[in-house]
């Protein structure tokens, strides 16, 4: 295990990546480290939050330090521009969550209506507990039927354009936490006559709110705009992300829990190797199903390659992990380095946390860089259009592609580093629960007794501001160290994966009581809950347990990071999870602390208005002591 590993190099605290950056130094390959430096010094006005360009009157800057103007031309505060500005980056996040949620709907539907015969209902259980949920009737009637009837309740979702609360929402969130959003909507009016929405209408709908209240004279109040990032990112998290998560488990299947390999020695030299990158696996579960297939088996036999060797990056690359067990090449900061192996035939991407850089560096290579949504095309890209109804003859186009740019490869340029560490994936809320026995008393009974302090989620990226991975091993080693079991998704669960805590000899690194209960249950004590949508699995694990003790999840003790988080989407999460009831560290810091209005109301009001707030820490030790008060005030709340 390399979970001590630091490294000798500031850029990265993966082996793996050190090796590779070896190479780029050498070789003059340009990364995302040379380009930050090259960036220097960043403007501090953006860092803070206070430059706003939203009308051609500006841009117009804030000093926070009094040095120069304190309003915008317009007017505007210092903690309106920051609030301004803080809503869009959660609409942008929840837009793109929720939009995958979209097309994911769309499928179904289609499915359902026999227009798409690419797909099918993979999870039949998944589907009828969907519907169940949802309150639509499964006795007696067809699963096509069923399924129209989940996509129909979803899609309306999107579009709806009454006044009530979003449905999935509704049926999901648990009653306590429901209520006291209604609650506290209903005080804001009284208290001060205006009415400030909390609870998610359409999903559309909100993020559109933004849009039109950050437009030029609209809403300059600084704690209504806050309110309406909470109730958008809401809309993501319990619906637009929900959404993504349960319907991709009806059509692709719901996630096991398996064995897989993590990090850049899951590529092989003797090996068609396809890297998949992106976040929607309705394109990448197709791609790693079609290099099953009897054609692509022969076609990269033909040329002479032992296998098509289909490996994940990314989100798209923890759905397919997840679900069919494929190798996992890394998280985002490993994009370009996979590139500079020289032993990638193909990168296949589709939307979100995609550097355009990885164009002009697969040139460099034989590599074909594929881009395939009409949502992210990249000039110098290779774009074969993805079309859902195509599914099967599409993800074997780009494979046949990969297989033809095989024979370029140079061979005296291949470097994979030998680094690859086992990992046990796929902890789905349903198969935790199993896990237990179907119930989650015995988690409960283990967190009443101390045997378990608590629970801490942990998401979200690489930033370059930070050395790769090295806050996420930090904080998560010595979180269960502390008892602590760590549950999370997205680039940090690679970097767990990576690093080995997500393996069973990880038990030892625990704490005495979480050891035990890992190593009876034959679980690592750091779980890997799925992509950055999948953080929905974690607020209906803490909905489960919060519904079991008819509590809140405010209640419950409970607390989240993004220790390395770099986009709008990790804003999104962050705001759903502090609107669910659970704190939230952040680091890097967020652009807000040119705005004290809004940095008090996010880090302090938000405590007794929601139950969830956010904090910043750099050190992640630091950080750990801060997640661990926190589960401690929480059990001693609760009188545990
Ligand atoms: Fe400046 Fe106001 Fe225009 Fe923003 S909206 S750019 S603060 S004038
Ligand atoms: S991929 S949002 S860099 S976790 Fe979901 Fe990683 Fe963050 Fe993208």
């Amino acid at each position: 295990m390399d979970v001590a590993y630091e490294g000798h190099d500031k850029r990265s605290a993966d082996p793996a990546a050190v090796e590779m950056l070896r190479i780029a130094d050498r070789e003059g390959y340009a990364t995302i480290w040379e380009r930050y430096e090259k960036q220097q010094p960043q403007c501090s006005y953006g860092q803070l939050g206070t430059c706003c360009r939203i009308c051609s009157m500006g841009p117009c800057r804030i000093d926070p330090f009094g040095d120069g103007p304190t309003h915008g031309v317009c007017g505007a505060t210092a903690d309106t521009i920051v609030a301004r500005n803080l809503a869009r980056m959660a609409a942008v996040g929840s837009s793109s969550h929720s939009d995958h949620g979209r097309k994911v709907a769309l499928l179904l539907k289609a499915v359902a209506d026999g227009s798409n015969t690419d797909y099918q209902i993979s999870d039949e259980k998944k589907l009828l507990a969907v519907a169940t949920r949802l309150h639509i009737p499964i006795t007696g009637r067809s699963l096509p039927g069923v399924a129209a009837d989940v996509a129909a309740v979803a899609l309306d979702c999107f579009g709806n354009q009454g006044e009530e609360p979003l449905v999935f929402m509704e049926k999901y969130m648990p009653a306590k936490r429901f209520q006291r959003l209604k609650g506290l909507e209903e005080t804001l009016y009284k208290t001060t006559g205006a009415k400030t929405g909390l609870l998610p209408r359409a999903i559309d709908r909100e993020a559109v709110d933004i849009l039109h209240r950050t437009h030029f004279g609209c809403d300059h109040d600084p704690l209504s705009l806050v309110a309406q990032s909470i109730r958008c990112s809401l809309s993501d998290g319990w619906g637009g992300s929900l959404i993504a998560t349960e319907l991709q488990d009806i059509l692709l299947g719901s996630p096991t829990i398996r064995p897989v390999k993590a990090n850049l020695g899951v590529l092989e030299a003797e090996s068609v190797n396809v890297v998949v990158h992106g976040h929607e696996p309705i394109l990448s579960a197709k791609v790693g199903e079609m290099a099953q297939s009897e054609e692509c088996r022969r076609a990269a036999e033909a040329i002479g390659a032992k296998r098509v060797n289909v490996v994940g990056l990314c989100c798209t690359g923890n759905e397919v992990l997840l679900r069919q067990g494929v190798g996992m090449a890394g998280n985002e900061s490993h994009s370009e380095l996979a590139i500079m192996t020289g032993a990638v035939d193909a990168m296949v991407v589709d939307v979100q946390c995609i550097y355009p850089a990885l164009a002009d560096l697969s040139s460099c290579f034989h590599t074909k860089f594929i881009t395939t949504s009409e949502q992210a095309k990249i000039p110098g890209a290779l774009h074969i259009q993805f079309e859902e109804q195509h599914a099967d003859a599409i993800a074997t186009r780009i494979i046949k592609t990969a297989i033809a740019a095989f024979p370029n490869r140079n061979k005296a340029r291949v470097h994979i580093p030998q680094h690859s560490s086992t990992a046990i994936v796929g902890f789905t809320v349903e198969e935790i629960l199993k896990a237990l026995g179907g119930t989650p008393q015995p988690l409960v009974d283990l967190i009443v007794n101390g045997t378990i302090k608590g629970v801490a989620g942990i998401v979200g990226c690489n930033n370059v501001k930070v050395q790769q991975d090295f806050f996420h091993r930090v904080l998560t080693t010595e979180l269960i160290k502390r008892d602590i079991l760590v549950i999370g998704t997205g680039c940090w669960a690679i970097a767990a994966a990576k690093s080995g805590l997500m393996d069973l000899p990880a038990q030892d690194l625990a704490g005495s009581g979480l050891k035990a209960v890992c190593k009876q249950l034959g679980i690592p004590p750091v779980l890997h809950m799925g992509s950055c949508v999948d953080c929905s699995r974690m607020l209906n694990l803490a909905g489960a347990i919060a519904d079991h003790l008819a509590v809140d999840i405010s209640d419950l003790p409970l607390v989240g990071s993004a220790p390395e988080w770099t986009t709008e989407k990790a804003v999104a999460i962050g705001s759903y999870f502090v609107g669910s009831g659970i704190p939230v560290h952040l680091w890097p810091l967020p652009p807000i602390l040119g705005g004290p209005e809004v940095t008090r109301i996010l880090t302090q009001d938000a405590r007794d208005l929601l139950g969830g707030w956010f904090f910043v820490e750099e050190d992640p030790v630091a950080t750990a002591d801060q997640m661990e008060k926190i589960i401690m005030e929480r059990r001693g709340a609760l009188g545990i």
